[in-house]
């Protein structure tokens, strides 16, 4: 019988003895592989953990002990001890296990995240607590060199140092963000794996430090003190030993019985202490080890062949925006393009092949991306692109309004994801950002309904000078999309009658369009013909086409894929209100107010009534539908 079957939890985990960890942690990996190739999800990140993860359930106390994973995307092993292993079918999917740590699915699951850099600042909190609530528990947050690169996470280094409290702070070095890690931190961590002399010292010092809580206080203080001044003399700038962390490592962090030891010389130690763990992102997978980087996100694959499942269809927005960035930087010698760690999530990669010298990538750090885009704006010599994920926009708010927008500078925010993005879930959603967007002065906002407007949306972008946004979607732009190498920029503020129509109007927002052109054909046979509508502007909006739609149509239906709340269609009703217009009945449709599940896209559009079934039956509900199908079978019977 395998390990693994005898694993449900960490109580089972211990019962095995310590040189059984490697045999269960290569079945783990096996468990991984097969899983995911059949589901997808964070394959290279989960495989590298493997040893870590057993080592640390195995010597630890959990749940009582609080387990913080920063992100949370490479928390599968933790799942897989902590009773949820046979769910993984069901991983990422509508109604199964969550692809990040989530309070309400695990009492393992200490914090919930989706986004990096949080795990030391919350495991910070969770110390803090403890000391003042007088309980007893260990924290442990685990935290990526990649997150690393988050200013947030050193905000926590900071305060923790200061605040003394005891946390273990576990740094797993795998070289790698999603794409190789980039600026100081790897650098540094390098620094530190590569200085041998260092590391002979740390094993001695290990070994003695491990010794001293049977021998007391004072031999602790004495050694304390013995190795912070060898370290000054060994490798004079540990930078987190001047932040006030005590560090340990470098160590393999493949060697599970060497962790597991490790984690037992240290884990009763007082103060902020710093393990830092070697790992091989992918380890163990061949196809993974040879590309850490594709195999971040893995789509359902062949395990053989490492080929997918599923051939990708059409052109994805992500790569409308790539190609049509490189073809209008062509032209433009002010365009600069700039990502936060995502070259591959928002497809610059590929501009980075083209425009090496107007690319940059800047870590985890979506707060200095942009005040970084507002800096080079500012010298008005350049016109950069911030490519950043609706969602992890939020992070960079109060630059994007107070260095971009209050200083009317010319930056592009290309938010990809912008809508429900299905199976990353809640921390991923990109449903929130017309909301927190469009109430900033100056900026000019726009969602394209397909790939050819996406590329004219870029280039009127560029034509603006001051701040601009577009949101463009998760998935395939339309089937029939040809690129265009030389896409015209709209007028700005002008929306677009994609219907004529009459009585009925759909104002459908982004790609809602094609939605709305769909319902139009089912609602044909009930002789209804609505206007459809594409707004292209959020803000400004088509005042002059609004008003005079509006003195023509009483009846509107707004969709977006959006929450409603501040979202299109309460902007259609602030706007109907300040013009003094109160004869048109409007219904919205838009995701309520909660956070919105993890599940296929299609699905969420179905479950929250915005496609085209549900603009269909909004349409029959102003216009009284069943009224008009009464008269139209009276007629049959009369003719
Ligand atoms: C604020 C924020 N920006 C971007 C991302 C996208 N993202 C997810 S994981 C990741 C890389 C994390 O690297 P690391 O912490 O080293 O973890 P690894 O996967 O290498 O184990 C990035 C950039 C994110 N989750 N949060």
């Amino acid at each position: 019988m395998k390990f693994l079957d005898q694993v449900n939890s960490p109580q089972d985990l211990k019962k095995l003895k310590p040189e059984d960890l490697p045999q269960l942690s290569e079945e783990i990996r096996e468990f991984l592989v097969d899983s995911i190739s059949k589901t997808g999800g964070h394959l290279s990140s989960n495989l590298g953990v493997v040893e870590l993860t057993v080592a640390l359930h195995y010597t630890m106390n959990t749940p009582a002990d609080q387990l913080v994973w920063d992100v949370g995307h490479q928390g599968y092993v933790h799942k897989i001890l902590t009773g949820r292993k046979n769910q993984f079918d069901q991983l990422k999917k509508y109604g199964g296990i969550s692809g990040f740590l989530k309070r309400d699915e695990s009492e393992y699951d200490s914090f919930g995240a989706g986004h990096a850099g949080t795990s030391i600042s919350a495991a910070l909190g969770f110390a803090k607590a403890r000391d003042m609530a007088g309980d007893d528990y260990r924290v442990l947050p685990i935290i990526g060199d990649g997150s690393m690169t988050a200013g947030m996470a050193f905000e926590a280094l900071f305060n923790a140092g200061d605040l003394n409290s005891n946390i273990l702070v576990i740094l797993n070095d795998n070289k790698w963000s999603i794409a190789p890690n980039v600026g100081f931190i790897p650098k540094y961590l390098n620094k530190l794996i590569s200085s041998p002399v260092y590391n002979r010292f740390r094993e001695d010092v290990t070994q003695l430090v491990g010794k001293i809580p049977t021998v007391g206080p004072k031999a602790l203080n004495l050694a304390k003190k013995v190795e912070e001044g060898l370290k000054n003399l060994v490798v004079p700038d540990i930078l987190f030993e001047e932040m006030g962390f005590r560090y340990f490592g470098p160590i393999d962090g493949h060697d599970v019985e060497a962790l597991v030891k490790e984690f037992n010389n240290i884990k009763d130690l007082k103060g902020p202490l710093l393990l830092h763990v070697i790992t091989q992102k992918g380890k163990g997978f061949k196809f993974a080890e040879e590309n850490p980087w594709k195999s971040h996100g893995q789509v359902p694959f062949e395990k053989e062949t490492y080929k997918p499942l599923k051939k990708s269809g059409a052109m994805s927005y992500t790569r409308v925006f790539a190609d049509t960035l490189i073809e209008l930087a062509n032209k433009d010698p002010k365009v600069i393009a700039i990502t936060a760690a995502m070259p591959d999530g928002t497809g610059l990669e590929h501009f980075q092949k083209v425009h090496p010298e107007r690319y940059f990538d800047v870590g985890i750090a979506e707060q200095h991306a942009v005040t970084f885009a507002a800096g080079l704006a500012a010298t008005g010599k350049y016109h950069p692109v911030c490519a950043i994920y609706s969602t992890f926009l939020q992070r960079g708010y109060d630059q994007l309004l107070h260095d971009v927008c209050i200083q009317n500078l010319p930056v592009v925010f290309a938010m990809d994801r912008g809508g429900c993005v299905g199976a990353d879930g809640p921390t991923h959603q990109g449903l929130f950002d017309i909301s927190y967007l469009r109430c900033v002065p100056n900026l000019v906002l726009m969602a394209p309904k397909d790939g050819p407007e996406l590329q004219q949306m870029l280039a009127t972008s560029l034509t603006i000078n001051g701040p601009s946004g577009v949101r463009y979607p998760r998935g395939s732009a339309s089937e029939d999309f040809v690129f265009d190498k030389n896409p015209q920029p709209l007028e700005v503020g002008k929306a677009e009658t994609v219907c004529e129509g009459e009585e009925v109007a759909v104002i459908a927002l982004g790609t809602r369009t094609q939605d709305a052109i769909a319902a139009t054909q089912d609602l044909q046979q009930d002789r209804i013909f609505p206007i459809v509508v594409n707004p292209r502007f959020i803000k400004p909006l088509d005042k002059e086409y609004f008003l005079n739609l509006f003195q023509k149509v009483k009846k509107v239906v707004t969709v977006e894929e959006h929450v409603l709340m501040g979202g299109f269609g309460s902007l259609i009703l602030e706007f109907l209100e300040e013009n003094k217009i109160h004869d048109v009945s409007v219904i919205r449709l838009g995701f309520p107010d909660k956070f919105i599940e993890h599940g296929d896209q299609s699905i969420m559009y179905e479950k929250y009534g915005i496609d085209a079934k549900a603009i269909t039956a909004a349409v029959r509900e102003l216009s009284g539908t069943k009224v008009i199908a009464e008269t139209q079978a009276e007629a049959v019977v009369d003719a």
